[in-house]
């Protein structure tokens, strides 16, 4: 599904606002499916609030149990559509870049769609159930329940003691450390196409010498007679020229002397792109649409990432979509904010923890030069009854929709099916060797990992063994030992050799790190202060320092900003680890940060990079 914009021949309407809304507390969730809320307005069913969307429903209001809602949750929004597009010969489409978990949409109370897990699109065709002149009403529906078989998966527990829980208690347990936030996370966007139109584009590039090699497939849709349909493709760079055309549904296009895509530590001229545009026409319709191409390569050796064949070491983080009142509502000031801060720390990649982020984020990524491991919305599976048949299905569907999705991306170098399943059951080695080879069906072109967590022995590992890059999260002396900093170096570097010595890829520090409280200070340094995260943080580096001359191709700090957690007696205001404060603020620690990873990028810009960057530039001109 391609990224829903504006074009010439395309035309978006976005239904972003005030929405009506209103929570099912019936308690089993059913009561506005048994009533069909959808086929009459949502406030002749009941009270409604005002909801903003794209937000997280969770911190809007002053509701305690609203904040805390396990079950479905109901929006409404009218739109008149533009009159103009009652043209014949053109589609509508309803589109919601993401809504968490499972939503189902009625457009004048028709169902038009149903989709499971959040953080991806989904969209329906409604051409013919749009009214033109009047009034429309989108009802969605949303459940915010986990169950065993979900992405990611939970348990529902209804103890039955009466003497302890009121009467109808009931508790969504789950084993991810962030808050279970739902809603409407995404923009939702009303758009056109024309009859026949561009449903799919994928790119592949790659470099031989000097010159650049972008394979592409064009997939349209609304023909009837495919030989009715002439393509006319260009490429042009990134003044405007065009480099390269074809006038077939897929192609090579060859780009002399191509300025390649770097990210922003390996080159003065990093993220150069390319666009790609793409124009199909019959007797009918013209349908245009424009992507942008960056050209690299993505391989591995047994101790290097490489990207277009120079060594690349991830100066990174992770982190999460989310922020005070929104949630995981998208937001552009928070997007570019987050995209700013990034590039004043130096950091030069990051992962997606723990599901697909919106899409804007990786055209940002794209365009500065900042490399992304591309993650799945499998996080806390550590039951064996996480690993069945359904949640199997389940996540081939999310690396289907993600792979479809984000493959275009330059910026997106590799992509994680999971974070710390449990490795240590016997059912998770088939079932993500299985994940991570059908990923590999989907695109060969980029390797693929399985973040794996905790102090496991790579010799009781089933699972990340499977990955092509070692992915490990661990947390000494906070996870055990706690308080003794003194252990860190110790264990840290036992544990990334030997999982080297046995498997012999490339291995990532793919999280470490410390809780924070902001201003809380203490000499010497105790669990919890700022002086305790710095020691901690330097600790890992002694390691890092070794490793990176060995196998060790990145390390990535766990976290970018504190963020929200369930409750608990061990998370104040939730996960602290951050190097910002949730608003965004620095702590101390992030200035240690700031100058490793600058001294760090500054010294592995590659003069070779830039050189050939110039070299073609001096081509270009003569
Ligand atoms: C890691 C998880 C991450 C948590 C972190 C922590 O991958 O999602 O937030 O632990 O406990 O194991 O801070």
């Amino acid at each position: 599904m391609l990224y829903t914009k504006e074009t010439e021949s395309r035309e978006v309407k976005e239904l972003g606002g005030l929405w009506k809304f209103r929570a099912d507390d019936s308690g089993g969730s059913k009561l506005g499916f048994e009533e069909s809320w959808h086929i009459r307005p949502l406030e002749e069913t009941g009270y409604v609030i005002d909801m903003p969307v794209p937000s997280s429903f969770n911190d809007i209001t002053q509701d305690r149990k609203l904040r805390d809602f396990v079950g479905c949750v109901w929006y409404e929004k009218n739109f008149i559509p533009p009159k103009h597009w009652k043209m014949v010969k053109q589609r509508i489409f309803l589109k919601f870049e993401s809504a968490h978990y499972h939503s189902t949409a009625w457009l004048n109370g028709q169902h038009i769609v149903s989709h499971e897990g959040g953080h991806l699109p989904f969209q329906a065709e409604v051409t013919r159930l749009i009214h033109f002149g009047s009034v429309n009403r989108i009802t969605v529906a949303i459940n915010n329940t986990l169950t065993p078989e979900t992405l990611p998966p939970g348990t529902i527990k209804h103890p039955r003691n009466p003497n302890k829980y009121p009467k109808g208690y009931f508790a969504q347990n789950y084993f991810m450390d962030f808050f279970n936030y739902a809603g409407i996370h995404r923009p939702v966007k009303l758009h056109t196409t024309p009859n026949l139109y561009i449903d799919d584009i994928t790119i592949v590039t790659n470099v031989t010498k000097t010159t650049g090699i972008v394979d592409y497939v064009i997939h349209v849709k609304g023909s009837s007679c495919s030989s009715m349909v002439s393509y006319n493709i260009r490429l042009l760079d990134a003044d405007g020229h065009e480099v390269a055309i074809g006038q077939t549904a897929s192609g090579q296009l060859l780009v002399p002397n191509a300025n390649l895509w770097w990210p922003y530590t390996m080159s003065d001229h990093p993220a150069y792109l390319y666009t790609l545009k793409v124009r199909i026409e019959d007797k009918t319709s013209i349908d245009v649409y424009d992507l942008a191409v960056g050209i690299r390569t993505v391989k591995l050796n047994k101790t290097k990432f490489l990207i277009n064949d120079k060594p690349f070491y991830f100066l990174g983080i992770g982190k999460h979509e989310d922020a005070d009142i929104r949630g995981r509502g998208f937001d552009y000031p928070i997007m570019v904010k987050d995209i700013n801060l990034m590039k004043w720390l130096g950091i030069n990649s990051f992962r997606t923890n723990h599901y697909p982020y919106a899409e804007e984020i990786l055209d940002l990524c794209d365009r500065h030069g900042i490399v992304v491991i591309d993650e799945s919305t499998a996080v806390g599976m550590k039951k064996a009854e996480n690993f069945g048949d359904i949640s199997f299905y389940n996540h081939i569907s999310v690396m289907e929709e993600l792979v479809s999705r984000d493959k275009n991306h330059p910026s997106v170098v590799m992509w994680s099916v999971a974070n710390e399943p449990n490795s240590t059951l016997a059912v998770a080695g088939p079932y993500m060797k299985n994940i991570i080879k059908y990923t590999k069906l989907l695109d060969s072109t980029r390797p693929v990992t399985l973040v794996t967590g905790g102090d496991l022995k790579a010799r009781f590992d089933q699972a990340a063994k499977y990955g092509d890059v070692i992915c490990m999260n661990t947390y000494y002396s906070w996870y055990g030992d706690d308080g003794h900093l003194d252990v860190i170096y110790k264990q840290a570097e036992a544990n990334l050799r030997e999982w080297f010595d046995m498997y012999q890829r490339p291995v990532i520090q793919a999280e470490y790190g410390a809780g924070c409280i902001a201003g809380f200070h203490t000499d010497p340094p105790v669990m919890f202060s700022e002086e305790y995260q710095e020691e901690f943080l330097k600790e890992y580096f002694r390691v890092f320092d070794e490793l990176r001359r060995e196998f060790l191709v990145g390390e990535m700090v766990w976290v970018f900003a504190d963020f929200m957690t369930h409750q608990s007696t061990k998370l104040a205001g939730g996960n602290t680890k951050g190097i910002l404060t949730r608003q965004r603020q620095p702590k101390s620690v992030a200035k240690i940060i700031k100058q490793r990873y600058h001294q760090i990028g500054n010294s592995t810009t590659t003069e070779s990079a830039d050189q050939a960057y110039c070299q073609s530039k001096c081509k270009n001109a003569k």
